[in-house]
């Protein structure tokens, strides 16, 4: 099965967002009590984002909350280093806690913090995990020979590339390497950066991630996949030469920011179908189904 985008997209809007928002996308994703659950980047009308949780029996109809569930005020001693705003949040469970990474916003500009919740209604922000300016951040849903790992995207100059880390207990980080650059002159050439958490297989870790190649004033997004390495996840298996999702319609190249398409949480079932969710022209989120052998596949 190739990647096919769903006919019902997008399956959210800012119109079914049951408060006033300016826009609704790019939401973690996990399977929590039986149902698919979204957590959601909301742009609010000051121009600040925080998290909304939108749940759904079957993964296509979500419906929203009446209430933002975590927002840059909830962070106590961090606020300042979110107060600008909290976006793109990737989740894993590791044993029974779900454990959340994303940007957080300021005048220090990005960086990353770790939130754990259980039951995505109480949240504790355990801290910074990198230093400015980096984003993108992603945790591997298990240890691998008894350290964590995450990915994550720093900005060194004009380099934007996916760099992995190691560390006993998620938030001293260390063994810091570059696992993947852009491809000069591809669709990936101007930056990449991790997309969703990486997926356990048979054949290693799967990861999306996006790659961006400039045109004119504009930046356009497409999402690629990787394999990494079962047991020395710094090792790249092998990485699509071509994107396996790009814009192309109204609700993808239309929008906030157009031509653009990320994705931040994909839900990975047990009989190997995938649920990407991913937003078009960060206005929207949307919904594209796969399988983990099809991706496997683009990767060898
Ligand atoms: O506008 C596309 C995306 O741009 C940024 O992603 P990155 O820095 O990885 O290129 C983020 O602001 C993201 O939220 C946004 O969707």
């Amino acid at each position: 099965m190739e990647v096919l985008k769903h006919p019902k997209n997008p399956i959210l809007t800012k119109d079914d967002v049951p408060f006033k928002v300016n826009s609704i996308f790019n939401a973690g994703a996990i399977k929590f009590n039986d149902e698919y659950l979204l957590l959601c980047r909301v742009e609010m009308p000051t121009g600040k984002s925080a998290f909304v949780k939108a749940v759904s029996k079957d993964g296509v109809n979500f419906s929203v909350d009446n209430d933002l569930c975590f927002k840059p005020e909830d962070h106590g001693d961090f606020y300042p280093y979110v107060k600008w705003g909290i976006e793109d949040v990737r989740i894993v469970k590791i044993d029974d806690i779900y454990y959340l990474t994303y940007t957080g916003y300021s005048e220090y500009m990005p960086l990353v913090v770790l939130s754990e919740t259980k039951d995505f209604k109480n949240f504790t922000v355990k801290g910074l995990i990198t230093e400015p300016s980096n984003k993108d951040c992603a945790l591997f849903p298990a240890k691998i020979n008894g350290k964590y790992y995450k990915v994550d995207r720093p900005e060194a100059g004009s380099r934007k590339d996916i760099w992995i880390s190691e560390s006993p207990d998620l938030i001293h980080w260390g063994n810091y390497k570059a696992l993947a650059s852009c491809v000069p002159g591809s669709w990936e050439s101007d930056k990449i950066g991790g997309s969703t958490p990486p997926v356990k297989t048979s054949e290693g870790w799967l990861m999306l991630y996006h790659g961006v190649r400039g045109f004119g004033n504009s930046m356009l997004y497409k999402i690629g996949v990787m394999l990494l390495d079962a047991n020395e996840p710094w090792k790249v298996i092998g990485r699509t030469t071509e994107p396996i999702l790009q814009p192309e319609f109204d609700y993808e190249r239309i929008g906030d920011v157009g031509n653009v398409v990320f994705t931040n949480g994909w839900v990975a079932e047990a009989n190997g179908e995938i649920k990407i969710y991913y937003s078009g022209a960060d206005s929207n989120i949307s919904l594209a189904t796969t399988t983990t052998d099809y991706l496997i596949g683009l990767c060898k």
